[in-house]
């Protein structure tokens, strides 16, 4: 019969088959073969002994987070405690570009936005065609709207520590009773709660909690990061060189979008930073 993983835990696989969750482990030939069964992976358990007999081909697959078949990212980012940035938003819709997922940012704690900062980031954010959603966890205000986006669908949300990310999965359905860090003044970051990838039912979908990390690593090149950065994917393919980077070659379609558009320019410098960073990991 065919299921789902929905979490691993000290070697200890828990799919879920017509809302029966089994705890099992893989057959030990996938051992032999480094086939390694991930979260989000639909499988086959065999019917005697319940032991997962086969892996059925993933759509996606990402490495961090690890986790298979998501239809869709949220990207959570907070408003305050930690402040949000522009960078690091694109740095992660870049990399949600590239593995080819589609992503949304969700900006959180707008009880604590003092200046309607979320107005600004959400139109910022508009110009390269990502569509934004706002929430308050203390109040609620937003929530209905997320909730929207995510029926029917196996969604990740992705993002700091301390970003929200567990309130959210409580605000959306406080039966999960996640967990939630304390935001730490003193350390300038959140503990880490989350510890692993989780797969929760969601109206005909499901959504992954997913541990908050400090820093992406981003696997690709300066190429890559100059095809995939929001907003440059159509535009890239129309410029004289073929391996244009879009930094101060002639007849650049993605300079002449970015710079002569609505484009704000906050946006372009955090895609030079982000072209920087690829290139002085790589050269050393
Ligand atoms: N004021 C306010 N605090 C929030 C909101 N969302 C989360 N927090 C707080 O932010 C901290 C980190 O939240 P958590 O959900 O654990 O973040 P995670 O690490 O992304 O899972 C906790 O102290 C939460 O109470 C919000 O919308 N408004
Ligand atoms: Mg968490
Ligand atoms: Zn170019």
């Amino acid at each position: 019969m065919e299921g789902i993983i929905v979490a691993i835990q000290y070697g200890v696989y828990s799919v879920e088959c017509d809302g029966v969750i089994y705890q099992t482990s893989p057959r030990g030939v996938f051992r032999k073969h480094s086939i390694k069964p991930m979260v989000g992976d639909r499988v086959i358990l065999d019917e005697g002994n319940f032991i997962i007999k086969d892996v059925l081909p993933r759509t996606t697959e990402l490495k961090r987070p690890a986790i298979s078949n998501v239809d869709q990212i949220l990207l959570v980012f907070s408003l305050s405690e930690p402040s949000f940035s522009y960078y690091l938003a694109l740095k992660y819709l870049t990399y949600c570009n590239y593995q080819g997922v589609k992503a949304y940012l969700v900006l959180t704690k707008t009880d604590k936005s003092l200046d309607k900062e979320e107005e600004r980031i959400s139109k910022d954010f508009g110009t390269i065609g990502i569509e934004t959603f706002s929430v308050s966890n203390l109040t609620g205000e937003g929530v209905e709207k997320v909730k929207e986006l995510l029926e029917g669908k196996v969604s990740c949300l992705m993002g700091q520590t301390g970003a929200g990310k567990s309130s959210l999965l409580n605000s959306v359905d406080p039966n999960y009773n996640r967990s939630i860090g304390e935001y730490s003044m003193a350390l300038g970051r959140g503990k880490h709660q989350t510890k692993e990838v989780v797969l929760l039912p969601y109206l005909n979908g499901y959504l992954a909690d997913t541990p908050g990390f400090s820093s992406l690593e981003l696997d690709m090149t300066e190429l890559d990061v100059s095809h995939y950065f929001p907003g440059m994917e159509e535009a890239s393919l129309k410029c004289f060189y073929p391996n244009c980077l879009h930094v101060s070659e002639p007849k650049c379609a993605v300079k002449e979008k970015f710079l002569e558009g609505n484009i704000p320019s906050i946006i372009y410098e955090s895609y030079l930073k982000l072209l920087q960073e690829i290139k002085e990991k790589r050269h050393g």
